[in-house]
Order: structure tokens, then C-alpha cells, then sequence
């Protein structure tokens, strides 16, 4: 049957070898059969460029390369920890990079799919930093410092994070409701599928006048999380590594 597979916030990295098993298996198995994989976002727990030669990386790539090999494309939206991955990781995989908000139509219905930290606007120490780390030319200023320097910086971001985190309550970190509505509204659309706030769970709203459905998809922390597309149904589907 035909389907289409969304997965996010796996957030892999050497120190979590059950993930990355969970997710080689999930490549080379359920993946497969999908018209299509999506990845929407924080694949990796940390990117600080291409060319980092941690092997991980590698690994990954050819595993996602061996699934589009056997005919099914894989698509990215970046997560706020991998907003860095570039052009030449993505000619390795042979994922296609998409813009951070993407309208598809999958069987009839469409779908806005995003990674799902734009809608976090209650979060306003975070969307200051993300509007601060998406400037291109900081981004190339970055990008072209020697990699054990990007290795310090990104250290230091991620423990300020932590601690800034910490300290905020639960509602802030989760979506704001307006933001939603908004982004469904500007796309004329009543399907949503996002990650991020690692609260898996399918929402129904109203949106456009219409009701309208919020996907979110669950972190891999203990378990595999997806959300299966067919033409009859959308489903979140917890499974075991
Ligand atoms: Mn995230």
C-alpha cells in the first residue's frame, strides 16, 4: 500500500549507539517500503559542519544513500541543532534539502511540514538566538574556523542552552497556539507534521474555519517514532529500536 514516512528528532551521536542501531535497522527495513522518507529535523544531536570527520557522520549517509539507491528519495528540513548540515553531507546521502517550512500533497491531502521550533515564539530567548544563528554570513564566518575552534564554540552553546533550558517552564517550550493557527492559515492548509517539542501526540484544532490536525512526531529516545501517510490515514506509530 502506498505510504509515505516522516521521522524526527533522533538525535544521534556516538554516545547513543541504540539509536543509531534503531535507525540503520529502521533504514534498511520499514523504510523501504515507503514512497518516501522525510526527515524533519535534528537527525543528528550536533552539526558544526561537513566537514567534521567524525565517522558517525559517514555511516549515516551511506545507510540514508542505500535507501534512495533502492528507489525511495529522502527529504530534510533542519532541526535547531543540525541547522548547519550542508550541501555536500546532502550529496552524500543523497537526501534533498528542503526550506524550513514545506507544503506538500501526499494521496489528495496536504500537509505543512516543519521542524517545529518557529513555532515556539513563547520561547523568546530562543527565537532570538535562532534569528541570530541564521545569518548567512555568521553562519559562513562560522563555518570557516578551523574545526576544533567550532568544536569549543558549540560546547559552550549547548551547555548555555542547557542551563538557560532548565530554568524555563514547560508551556514556554511547547508551541504557541496562535503561531499554529497562523502558519496553517498563511498555507491554506489543515494538516500539520512537526518534531521538536518531543511531544508526540495528533492534535485537532481549527484552523481556516475548518478543523484542522497538528502531527507531532515523538524523539527517539528508548523507541522509534513515525508517522505513517496513506491515502486513508495518518498515524503516529511508536516502535521498538
Ligand atoms: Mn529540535
Amino acid at each position: 500500500m502506498a505510504m509515505t514516512l516522516f521521522i524526527a528528532d533522533l538525535h544521534l551521536c556516538s554516545e547513543e549507539p541504540a539509536i543509531t542501531a534503531g535507525f540503520l535497522r529502521f533504514l534498511a527495513g520499514t523504510a523501504r517500503e515507503a514512497d518516501a522518507l522525510y526527515i524533519l529535523g535534528d537527525l543528528f544531536e550536533a552539526w558544526i559542519g561537513d566537514d567534521d570527520p567524525e565517522p558517525l557522520h559517514r555511516q549515516i549517509a551511506l545507510a540514508i544513500k542505500d535507501l534512495v539507491d533502492s528507489g525511495v528519495p529522502c527529504f530534510f528540513i533542519h532541526g535547531n541543532r543540525d541547522f548547519l548540515l550542508g550541501k555536500r553531507f546532502a550529496r552524500l546521502s543523497g537526501m534533498t534539502l528542503l526550506p524550513e517550512e514545506k507544503m506538500v500533497e501526499l494521496y489528495g491531502r496536504k500537509i505543512l511540514l516543519l521542524h517545529g521550533d518557529t513555532l515556539c515564539t513563547d520561547d523568546h530567548g530562543y527565537q532570538a538566538f535562532r534569528k541570530k544563528v541564521h545569518q548567512p554570513w555568521l553562519q559562513w564566518v562560522f563555518l570557516a574556523l578551523p574545526l576544533f575552534i567550532r568544536k569549543r564554540v558549540a560546547a559552550r552553546m549547548r551547555a548555555d542552552s542547557k542551563a538557560s533550558n532548565s530554568s524555563k517552564s514547560m508551556a514556554i517550550m511547547d508551541v504557541n497556539s496562535h503561531a499554529v493557527v497562523d502558519a496553517l492559515e498563511r498555507n491554506d492548509v489543515q494538516w500539520m507534521i512537526h518534531g521538536h517539542t518531543h511531544r508526540p501526540e495528533i492534535h485537532s484544532l481549527c484552523a481556516n474555519g475548518k478543523p484542522a490536525f497538528r502531527c507531532v512526531l515523538g524523539a527517539w529516545h528508548t523507541q522509534g517514532s513515525m508517522i505513517k501517510v496513506t491515502e486513508n490515514d495518518v498515524e503516529l506509530i511508536p516502535f521498538p529500536f
